[in-house]
């Protein structure tokens, strides 16, 4: 009997496929860099099939791949190698709410979006925010603390994890932290599964902390003179009022999200840069205070214009212009780099990478946009349409060690929000040292012994 006849003989059979469309679509992520080959994937619907299925794989030296809405971008869901997918899909439901902690317990297919309104269903908000909300899911969302938008004011999916369920490598049920606020009982596992993208343990349960909603935000889009000025213009603005969001986008960025989403320019000056703000605008003063840092802004030459939103769908609206970047450049085969430092050093490391990549990338067509209030930038070189994909990400390879070097220097992050995956797995030295990376080794091999958990994501196999 081969693995696939007695993977049947765990799961019915509506709850296996392993037809060609299903085995491509299961397979991979939003990198699309890597050829999808699952061996099947299975839709185990609660944490007790999860652990049989674990103990499976464990007997049958069989790698198990998890799989939310796969909407990574590092490759940390595809299965090109012959794995099982492990799909959260019929794991969606809310199991509970709990208006005096604000938490609700979600199983981990439930999709982030699902979860956002379930919140403002009970006057509440669950804050992490990111464009890919329609299709993530909060157990994908943990496993890579996924970022987005509104980090700047509320932190990444780790500060909104309660408590998880997860079954290990080993098999183990594991119930972490429980709901509990306070719990100062040694080592929290909760947050050593939070990132671990798959390779400790698959989360097949979580409690999430819900927020108090804001009163009102208003969103301005502001067009800067030159790269060089958008810290400038952060800081003045960080002292002033509450920023929900503070994000960033070039003028090359606009123009691709313009023509391919059919959208208006924000105001007709053209600028190099663009900041997207929003903040708390529960009063007249607070309103009054952004107006007069606007007014210093413009005078000390760093803003040209600006636009304020009037009604929720102007909001909207211009929530797009940066929202829609990542999908409007996707079918021009981006690079993409996803850097981090700290807010301190961003000036510094803007103004540096400025140069390199001018020198670097002189020939390549390069997006610059990100969340530049959390020191995050999301820096995408695109394909110039007559060169070999293969060739093209030769060069970038190539380059890397030019920027990661960089990144080293002013001790940042090569991978902010997107995780390692497969596709940062090779220069995670470069943020984490010889040591950190035995130790993180060391400890994959405690909760998952035999390797069969996500092999080959974050390090080689
Ligand atoms: C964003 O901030 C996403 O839009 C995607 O993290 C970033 O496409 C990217 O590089
Ligand atoms: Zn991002």
């Amino acid at each position: 009997m081969d693995q696939l006849d007695k993977l049947k003989i765990i799961f019915s059979q509506d709850s296996i496929l392993f037809d060609s469309d299903s085995l491509q679509h299961y397979g991979k992520d939003w990198t699309r860099v890597y050829a999808p080959d699952p061996l099947a994937i299975v839709f185990p619907e609660s944490t007790a099939q999860v652990k049989a299925l674990v103990e499976f794989a464990n007997k049958e030296h069989l790698a198990l791949v998890p799989s939310g809405g796969r909407t990574g971008l590092s490759g940390g869901a595809v299965a090109s190698n012959k794995e099982l997918v492990v799909s959260f899909e019929r794991m969606n439901k809310i199991r509970a709410f709990h208006p005096l902690d604000r938490s609700v317990v979600c199983e981990a297919g439930v999709i982030t979006k699902t979860l956002q309104q379930f919140a403002l269903d009970n006057d509440l908000i669950y804050p992490v925010d990111f464009a890919s909300s329609g299709s993530s899911q909060i157990g994908g969302n943990i496993a890579t603390n996924a970022g987005g938008i509104k980090v700047i004011r509320y932190g990444l999916t780790r500060n909104w994890v309660l408590g998880l369920t997860v079954v290990t490598g080993k098999g183990d049920i594991l119930e972490l932290n429980n709901g509990l606020q306070k719990n100062a009982t040694g080592y929290d596992l909760r947050h050593l599964m939070i990132a671990s993208e798959g390779t400790l343990g698959f989360i097949t349960e979580a409690t999430m902390q819900l927020a108090e909603k804001p009163k009102k935000l208003s969103v301005v889009v502001l067009g800067v003179t030159d790269i060089n000025m958008i810290m400038n213009v952060f800081e003045a603005f960080k002292k002033t009022i509450t920023l929900t969001a503070f994000e960033c986008f070039s003028e090359l960025a606009l123009q691709h999200v313009l023509q391919a989403q059919q959208l208006t320019r924000p105001f007709e000056q053209q600028a190099p840069f663009y900041i997207l703000l929003e903040f708390e605008n529960d009063t007249d003063s607070r309103e009054d205070q952004m107006l007069n840092t606007f007014e210093i802004c413009s005078e000390k030459g760093w803003i040209i214009d600006a636009v304020m939103s009037q009604s929720e769908q102007q909001s909207i609206d211009l929530w797009r212009l940066r929202e829609d970047i990542s999908e409007s450049i996707s079918s021009l085969i981006p690079y993409k780099n996803d850097l981090s430092v700290t807010v301190s050093n961003i000036a510094l490391f803007l103004d540096e990478l400025d140069q390199m990549v001018s020198k670097l990338y002189a020939d390549f067509e390069v997006i610059w946009y990100g969340h530049i209030g959390d020191g995050n930038l999301h820096l995408n070189i695109l394909k110039p349409k007559d060169m070999d994909i293969d060739a093209f990400f030769k060069v970038c390879e190539s380059i890397n060690h030019d920027i990661f070097s960089l990144i080293k220097k002013m001790k940042g992050s090569i991978s902010a929000e997107h995780g390692v995956g497969l596709i940062k797995r090779d220069y995670l030295n470069y943020t984490r040292s010889e040591e950190e990376i035995a130790y993180m080794k060391a400890l994959k091999n405690v909760f998952d012994p035999n390797g069969i958990m996500n092999p080959g994501k974050i390090f080689s196999a």
